[in-house]
This record gives C-alpha cells, structure tokens and sequence, in this order.
C-alpha cells in the first residue's frame, strides 16, 4: 500500500498492477456472457460546457472498468466464444491536426500497454468488423485480423439464430426521456442483422464492479488519503469571517497537488444553515462564529473516489445544541458500524440508524413518537451506498455484504428552518408543530451529517477515512490547535 504513495498518478495508470486486474475482469465477466455473445461497450460522450467548449472529459464507468483508457472514442468488444484472440479494442487514429488541437490521441501500442488488449484496430475498422461478425463471415479485411476459424463459434451462433448482441449501459432503464445511444445502436444492429437478440449486460458488469479487486482497494485506500488531508486542510481553512469558498479551495487544492484528478463529486462546502441542503452546490456564504461548517468532499484518484463528510463548529467549540445533535449522528453511526459484517444486509445498517436517530430525537424532544415516520422531517435520506468508480457505485443492495464490498454509513440530521412551515397543515401535524415547537426553536438551522468510508473484508470493516477527525473531542481538539 505506502508503495503506491510513491507513485505519480500517471506512474499507476502505466503499472502492471491494473492490467492484470484488467485482464480477470474481462475473463470473468466473458465466462459469464458465454461463446453465442458478442459484446460492445463505448467510451463516453464529450459533453458541452459552452457553446464549442467541452466540459472536462470524464469516461464512462463500465468502459473504464473493462479498458482502463481515459481517452474518448473508443470501443471495446468482447467476443468470448471465439477459438483464439476474443479482445478488440477500436481507437480513434493518429491524427496530427486533432492532435494540435485536443492533445495526443494513443497509439495502438499505448492503447495495447494501457489496457492490456493485444488487438488494437482504429475506429475506422469497427464497423467492417461488427457488419462482418454480425452477419456471419469472419474478419479478413486486415492485416491484422485474427484467423478465419476463430470467429467459427459466433459465426455458428449467427447461422443458427442464438446470436446475442450485448450491451453494457451507463444509465439505467426509463420509460421517457432520451433512449441510451448504445441502446438505439444496438436495436439498429439487431433489426439489420435478423436473428440477432440485443441483451443487456449492465447487471452482469455491476455485479463483478460491486466486489472490489487489491487493486481497486488500494485505489480507494489512495482517495482516502488524499481526502483525509484535504479534511483536515478545510477544517484550518474555516474560520468565522472567511467564505464558504476558501475552505473549498482548501480542500481541492490538496487534490491536485497530491496527484488525484478532480473532486469525486462536486464538493459540499455548506456553514450556518446552508448545512442543511443536502447537496448545497453554491460556496459564498460569510461564516460567523457560531456556525457549524458541513463538509462533504472526497478526491478521484485514478478513477476512484471514496465519499467523507464532517461537520465542525467554526469557532473551535461545538454549542451545547450543537453537541446535542451531533453526539446522536455519531452514536447512529457507531452502531452502524458495529453491525456492519459480512452477511448484514446494507438496509440493517441504515435501520440501525433509523433506530438510533428516532430514540434520540424523541429525547430531544423533536418527535413526539418514534414508531411513526415523524423521524422523516429531520433524517431524511438513506445512509448507505456503494463506493468505487461512482461516487454512488452500482451494485445490488439486495445482496448481503460480502468481503470485498466499499460502502459508506453517513446518518445526518438536518433542523432546516423552513422544515415545519412547509409541512401540510394536516390536524395531525399541527399538533406535531406545536409540540416540538421548543425543541425545534432551539435547533433550528443545525445541520449534521457524518460520513465514513470503508470496505469489508472477512476480518472486518477497513475503515479507510479514520484519519478525520470525528468525535466532538477530536474534533474540538483539531480546530484548538490549528494555526
Ligand atoms: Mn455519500
């Protein structure tokens, strides 16, 4: 692991390490889609920022998984019944002007040695090879095609009507908007090509992403390294009379220079009440003493990102309401984490906060019964998911928690201050207003969420973002003697 520490950002991406964990997850997930299957999985799109400028790119997530390229336009394909070569991967070519333009394009030699795939073609040899494959002949217009016979049992499939043409999907299925260009691509293919059956591999892809690798623990270990130091580099940022801004500068600052790519996800910097918008996206607001400052931030760093929050007085020292509050998030979490074991389903994690968090707020005097839902005005999201290449990874939640798997337990509770006004003036929650009006009044604006990241292992839980600061003793030493 303190190996890896060593290595630049590039240095790893290079490394033998993720070729060969490259290599397992295509093998695996071929055993799975069996010899009649032809699968097609693209890179993402280029999305527009402005007018003709592009935001930053970001690949697509299966794509990355199964390839390990960050560059755009290309595809992979992966035909498991084939006799020898069943890997293909289709890069954009060189192309000196592009180049000058939008920097060097890889060749086929660093498309091999990046993701490990000895068939390199350009893109300009996809469809000849996919009109090929689909209609029943082998390959044979390139030099560097694989034998005729390699292809025979696909082509067999093809001539006997159980050809399946598999896709992997970067969004999930909906009855409106737009239908997944590679959706539309393959249903073209299979009305082109009859006896063709589109499949949809996006379940299959999850289930080997769900469970991660050495390699992808190392990489989540690295992102909470980063994160922790940003952490703490946000926390000597905040201070009353700064912005919101500063400590988010603070904080992604450290991300760069530490190697990481980018934010995993667009970072939360919300003080005062602003702690109470769950994905608070603005960062301007001037801090007062008094305030607690909510931060939800983690780094990308080779295209994996764990997820932290922390919330911290900025004067130092936590109010007695806000030690109220915050006491009862963490002691939802530490319970939390004392079930979370291999087996536990993550929804026993997420009531076990629910429990936590009712009970307490009942004390608190902010419900006036915890076997109800009134808990809901105050907790109002779930406290698990899954971590990885998304920030939000995909993965079955039905499916009981396994060596392997990186979650995170983040309970929070949020007294907004428009949370009782905005309720319906139903008989029964005027009665609820009126009881907790008190409680409510002494908490208002307090916003708390506490989140770690982990991943389980059969020894138990590897609790990647303990370094932060956490409980109020911690976390009021830390802001004592900063500088
Ligand atoms: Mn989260």
């Amino acid at each position: 692991m303190h190996r890896l520490l060593l290595l630049s950002a590039a240095a790893v991406a290079f490394g033998g390490e993720l070729q060969d964990d490259l290599a397992r997850r295509r093998a695996r997930l071929m055993e799975q889609l069996g010899p009649d299957t032809i699968l097609v999985v693209r890179s993402a799109p280029h999305r527009v920022y402005s007018l003709d400028v592009d935001h930053e790119y970001r690949q697509d997530s299966n794509y990355y998984y199964l390839t390990g390229i960050e560059d755009p336009d290309g595809t992979l394909v992966l035909m498991p019944g084939n006799a020898g070569r069943k890997q293909f991967l289709f890069l954009p070519p060189k192309d000196a002007v592009a180049e000058h333009w939008s920097g060097k394009r890889l060749s086929a030699e660093e498309g091999r040695a990046q993701s490990g795939i000895a068939d390199v073609h350009t893109t300009a040899d996809l469809d000849p090879f996919l009109e090929a494959v689909l209609s029943g002949r082998p390959w044979l217009q390139h030099r560097r095609a694989p034998r005729p016979a390699d292809f025979d049992s696909f082509l067999n499939a093809v001539e006997g009507g159980r050809a399946r043409l598999a896709v992997a999907l970067d969004q999930p299925l909906r009855m409106s908007g737009a239908v997944s260009p590679l959706l539309v691509w393959a249903n073209e293919m299979r009305d082109r090509f009859p006896g063709l059956t589109v499949v949809n591999a996006t379940r299959l892809v999850h289930a080997l992403r769900q469970v991660k690798s050495d390699y992808e623990r190392s990489m989540l270990t690295r992102s909470a390294e980063i994160s922790t130091e940003a952490h703490l580099a946000g926390m000597r940022a905040a201070r009353p009379g700064a912005r919101e801004y500063e400590v988010k500068a603070a904080i992604e600052e450290v991300y760069r220079r530490r190697g990481a790519l980018s934010p995993g996800y667009p970072s939360i910097t919300g003080s005062g009440a602003n702690a109470t918008i769950l994905h608070y996206a603005k960062a301007e607001r001037r801090m007062d003493a008094g305030d607690l400052m909510l931060v939800d931030a983690a780094a990308n760093y080779g295209y994996y990102t764990v997820d932290i929050t922390r919330t911290y007085p900025v004067s130092g020292k936590f109010s007695a309401a806000q030690k109220e509050i915050y006491r009862l998030v963490l002691e939802a979490q530490n319970e939390a984490m004392a079930v979370a074991r291999v087996g536990a389903k993550p929804y026993d994690l997420h009531r076990k906060t629910e429990d936590v968090i009712k009970a307490g707020l009942l004390r608190l005097g902010l419900i006036t019964d915890a076997s109800g839902e009134q808990f809901r005005t105050w907790y109002t999201h779930g406290a698990v998911h899954y971590l990885g290449i998304d920030v939000h990874d995909v993965g079955d939640s039905n499916v009981p928690l396994a060596a392997g798997h990186a979650f995170v337990i983040e309970p929070g509770i949020y007294i907004r201050p428009d949370a009782l006004e905005t309720l319906a003036k139903t008989d029964e929650n005027l009665e609820f207003i009126r009881k907790v009006k008190p409680a409510f009044e002494k908490y208002k604006g307090i916003g708390v969420r506490i989140e770690d990241s982990y991943v389980l292992t059969d020894g138990g839980l590897d609790w990647l973002s303990k370094g932060v600061p956490r409980t109020v003793e911690e976390v009021e030493a830390f802001m004592g003697a900063r500088k």
